[in-house]
This record gives C-alpha cells, sequence and structure tokens, in this order.
C-alpha cells in the first residue's frame, strides 16, 4: 500500500480533498456543504424534544406539505452555503426559483440540492438524507454528464456522507461526533455487478408501462431478488451502491414524468452509481444525457448494478419514443 493511501485512511473529508490536490475553492465548498449536515444530523436528533417535528403548514413548489425539519436544512445549507464565495448559483428542491449570486463577485461553482430527501419518514424515525450536486455556475441546466460531483448525506444509525469525483471515485466518510469531523471509512467503492434486492413503490403496478411490470415481475420471481423499499432515495439508494441491485421511481399514472426530480436527485445519484460502475436510464435514455429545461424537472429512474439495468434496457430501448 502506498503511503499516500495509508494516509488516506486517517483524513478527515477536508485532509482528503487536500491530500488529492483538489482546488482550495471546492475544498471550501465541500467543507459549508458538510458542515450544514453536521448541523442538520444534530437536529435530526433532537427535534422530537424540541418540538420540531411535525409540518409547517405550508405546501412547497412541489405542492408537498412542508415539514418543520424541510425548512430548518433549507435554511440552514442556504445560509452556510452562502458563506463560501466559491459558490455563485443555489438551486433547492424547497425554493421555487434558483439563487444567482454572481454581484458579489462569487467563484463559479452551483450548488443544486435536496435538504431532506425522504421527509415522509421525519416524523417516524427512519432515515432520510440529503443530496447535492456541484456544476459549474454555467452549467446548472446542462447534461448531468458535465457535473463536477455529487453526494449525499444519510442520516440512519450513523451519519454517512458519500463524495463522488471521475477523478477520485466515489468514496464514504462516516460522522465521529466525538471530533465533529468525517473520517474516511471506505473507497473508492465499486458497485457490484448484480445484487439481491430491488426498491420501489409496488402500489403503482397499475399505471407502470409494460417494460417495467415485466421487469420487476422478473425481480419478483425467477431473478431470486427481495424487495427494500424505506420511502427515502438516498438510504435505499446507498444499499445498492454498497451491495448492488436496482431502485425504481418509473413514470405510473400519478407521475407521468416520474416523481423524482433530475437535477438535485437523478443526475446527482447517476452521476455517483456510474463512476462506481453502475449505470441509471429514465426509461428512454441515460439520465446523465437528460438536458433539463428547467430546475424542478421531474424523471422517472431505474438506477442500480449493470446484470439488472441490461436486463431492463433492451426492453425499454424496443420502445424507445421518438423525441
Ligand atoms: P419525500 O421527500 O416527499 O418523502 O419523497 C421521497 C422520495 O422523493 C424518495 O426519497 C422516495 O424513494 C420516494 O419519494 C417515495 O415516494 P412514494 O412515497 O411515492 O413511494
Amino acid at each position: 500500500m502506498t503511503d499516500a493511501a495509508q494516509r488516506v485512511e486517517e483524513t478527515t473529508i477536508p485532509e482528503y480533498l487536500a491530500l488529492k490536490g483538489e482546488p482550495v475553492e471546492f475544498r471550501a465548498l465541500v467543507r459549508q456543504v458538510t458542515y450544514a449536515a453536521k448541523r442538520v444530523a444534530a437536529e435530526l436528533r433532537t427535534a422530537g424534544l424540541e418540538g420540531m417535528l411535525g409540518a409547517t403548514g405550508e405546501t412547497n413548489v412541489q405542492g408537498e406539505h412542508v415539514q418543520r425539519l424541510d425548512d430548518y436544512a433549507n435554511r440552514t445549507f442556504v445560509n452556510n452555503l452562502l458563506r463560501s464565495p466559491a459558490i455563485s448559483d443555489l438551486v433547492s428542491e424547497e425554493m421555487p426559483e434558483g439563487l444567482h449570486l454572481a454581484h458579489q463577485d462569487r467563484g463559479g461553482y452551483a450548488l443544486l440540492f435536496d435538504p431532506i430527501d425522504g421527509s415522509s419518514n421525519l416524523n417516524v424515525d427512519m432515515a432520510v438524507g440529503s443530496i447535492f450536486s456541484v456544476r459549474h455556475a454555467s452549467d446548472v441546466l446542462a447534461a448531468g454528464h458535465t457535473q463536477i460531483a455529487a453526494g449525499y448525506v444519510l442520516y440512519g444509525p450513523a451519519c454517512v456522507c458519500v463524495l463522488a469525483m471521475p477523478q477520485n471515485g466515489v468514496n464514504v466518510f462516516t460522522l465521529d461526533p466525538s471530533i465533529g469531523e468525517f473520517m474516511f471509512t471506505r473507497g473508492p467503492v465499486r458497485m457490484p455487478e448484480r445484487g439481491t434486492t430491488y426498491g420501489c413503490n409496488e402500489a403503482n403496478e397499475p399505471g407502470w408501462s409494460p417494460e417495467v411490470r415485466e421487469f420487476v415481475h422478473w425481480l419478483r420471481g425467477p431473478s431470486g431478488h427481495s424487495t427494500r423499499y424505506s420511502g427515502a432515495l438516498v438510504g435505499d439508494f446507498h444499499r445498492i451502491l454498497m451491495e448492488g441491485g436496482v431502485y425504481l421511481y418509473p413514470a405510473d399514472a400519478r407521475h407521468p414524468q416520474g416523481k423524482l426530480r433530475l437535477l438535485y436527485e437523478g443526475a446527482p445519484l447517476a452521476f455517483i452509481a456510474k463512476i462506481a460502475g453502475g449505470r441509471a436510464t429514465s426509461e428512454s435514455e441515460d439520465i446523465l444525457d437528460i438536458l433539463p429545461s428547467q430546475i424542478h424537472q421531474r424523471v422517472p429512474l431505474v438506477v442500480g448494478s449493470n446484470e439488472e439495468l441490461e436486463r431492463f434496457l433492451p426492453s425499454s430501448r424496443r420502445n424507445h419514443r421518438a423525441h
């Protein structure tokens, strides 16, 4: 093992990024993202004691009931990200419009994020996550393959940050609460070529395409997969990143364009999956090739291991819709 590899084992995220020679502005941006995540993690742990559970009574741009913790997490991310001069644009699931800050002589990064993914889990103390995507400010509406980096924080029994960059791979850091730092724990991660689980909301089956229905019937029967579906994409995806398998939220009768959002859910997770050796499709095209038309655009998502995606893709290619 080289000296650098040994030193990676004991690094915090800032030390890891410095060791990898990442630019100072990028390191400052990631420091603000992870600091916001640590604040959110602390709030999640005590929300039940402080009356911070439940809804605010407002509805967001997605038409969803805003939970107090959604609002807290969004404010925490925005307030901390504004402290990073490297960021000139913010896009959040919780904000109708993007935030453009270029007049303050800021750097050229855009940060697109879902402050709390899995909000329906908040009041029942189940895992939730934050998802983020780092782009050049000029690339907010570019295809997902232009992302500079992407990652997520999973607030589970442990608080885990997964950070993906093409040049460094996908790496896992675990929060050490005794020192308040995310410590390198695993990487570069390779998604197994095939898994044993699949995650989807099977109540939506009546509205699925025949190809999706056939695929899930295969998963349920001949393939021998088991269902694992938590209601939070980040937790379900993390299982697939670590152990292989497939997560799908396809188009259905209630969500003709899919439920998940492209810019701060589908594209960052597709980016992570691809770097780790997996794949992600919208049922008709590679998620990372889709050109967004607006910041809250929804997209069907099938993401996971090569073997499962290969089993799914031929049939969906046969029915490729002409664009
Ligand atoms: P919420 O953040 O509104 O709970 O949505 C979570 C999510 O976007 C994704 O994290 C879940 O996998 C999926 O939606 C759950 O959606 P269903 O409740 O329709 O299964």
